[in-house]
């Protein structure tokens, strides 16, 4: 099967949870968001012992230029609820250090990227009818899935256990809600709407790479063991929003008692021990594993494994022929009760060839040249 056809036709109706911008709830957020926005972080924000109340920032206008040392180290690896069996069982990794993007890439980023080289995301191609005749006449446009619980426009794609998708023509990263949408006032937004395949030619143009799951999941923890979030045990410590995540009853009603019904500004939350923000919520973010069900099985069998790289090929059982890679953090879409995912050992799947209004990503180096040619602040390593 070829990885279009999934793209358009056959992977939609797998995917469970994704989202996109409730436009003009986003804007007020946003809008609330900048009113708090401080000039830049500390320099202490990129040192490794923080102070989460002396150091948290909204927004920091350099968002994309920062660069955080993650000491390695040994840790244990995945997550023991019972809704996330392809995160089991937990076993002990070990990851060497490397630099991780503070923040998420943003449609600032992106822009920067796409103006210096021309690049096309995959959302923004069309597909040959001869290669494709099944395919409904719309799915071969450019567009991408969006998520739209009232169900208002666009092409219905009958998926009764989630009819809050449909097709868009004309949506892609720079119009995530399609041809009516775009940019403006989302600069600092995390860029959506990007496939594997797009994260993957962006690093490249970074002189970066896109973490593994462990190299991820290790940082994602900030130092703490086997919590159940990237900050601590308890959801809402002192009645406090820890990431952006979804209050009520998903998908019709979208309180936004975080402050965000939709996406949010990067570093809107606190960051985690290691001084990275949005680790959890707002987006999930592509890694390079491929996806297998089994593969923690297999490493399990060792006493700790060395640096894993993700298993040689992609097999998810429910489409054998789609090639996935893992996807980590949970999204604004998540909630505490309904999503599981949030926690930083579990795991889910995506087609290489599909972008989505939920997914983006941050990259990393092991090699500090990179880190210092490519941003202004560069933590040093110890
Ligand atoms: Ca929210």
């Amino acid at each position: 099967m070829s990885p279009w056809f999934s793209k358009k036709y056959v992977l939609i109706p797998s995917i469970l949870i994704s989202g996109i911008f409730i436009a003009a709830a986003s804007r007020v957020s946003y809008q609330n968001s900048m009113r708090a926005v401080a000039a830049t972080l500390p320099e202490e924000i990129l040192q490794p012992q923080l102070n989460e109340k002396e150091l948290y920032s909204p927004v920091n206008p350099d968002f994309g230029q920062s660069m955080i040392w993650i000491q390695g180290g040994d840790f244990w690896m995945g997550d023991e609820n019972p809704e996330v069996l392809d995160a089991q069982p937990v076993h002990k990794v070990h990851v060497d250090g490397f630099w991780m993007d503070q923040y998420l890439v943003t449609n600032r980023d992106f822009t920067e990227f796409v103006n210096d080289t021309g690049y096309v995301t995959v959302a923004e191609r069309s597909l040959d009818p001869k290669e494709y005749p099944d395919l409904p006449r719309e799915l071969l446009e450019p567009g991408a899935i969006i998520f739209s619980p009232s169900q208002q426009s666009g092409t219905d794609l009958g998926v009764t256990e989630s009819p809050w998708w449909r097709w868009q023509k004309g949506a892609n990263w720079q119009h995530p809600e399609g041809p009516q949408s775009d940019l403006r006032g989302r600069e600092l937004f995390p860029v959506i709407h990007v496939s594997y395949s797009d994260a993957e030619a962006y690093a490249q143009w970074r002189g970066k790479r896109l973490p593994t799951e462990a190299e991820w999941e290790f940082a994602a923890r900030g130092g703490l063991e086997k919590q159940p979030y990237t900050w601590g045990r308890e959801f809402q410590p002192q009645g406090r929003f820890m990431a952006n995540t979804w209050q009520g009853h998903f998908p019709y009603n979208n309180s936004g008692e975080d402050g965000f019904t939709g996406l949010s500004p990067v570093g809107s939350f606190p960051p985690n021990g290691y001084g990275l923000y949005d680790m959890t919520g707002n987006v999930w973010q592509w890694v390079s594993d491929w996806y297998r069900p089994n593969y923690y099985r297999q490493l399990s069998r060792k006493s700790v494994t060395m640096n894993p790289q993700g298993p040689q090929a992609s097999y998810d059982p429910h489409e054998p022929g789609v090639k996935k890679r893992v996807q980590k953090g949970g999204s604004y879409l998540c909630t505490d009760v309904y999503c599981s995912r949030l926690n930083p050992g579990a795991r889910r799947k995506g087609d290489i060839w599909s972008g989505s209004p939920q997914v983006g990503f941050r990259l990393v180096t092991s090699e500090p040249i990179n880190a210092m040619n490519s941003q202004k602040h560069f933590s040093q390593r110890p």
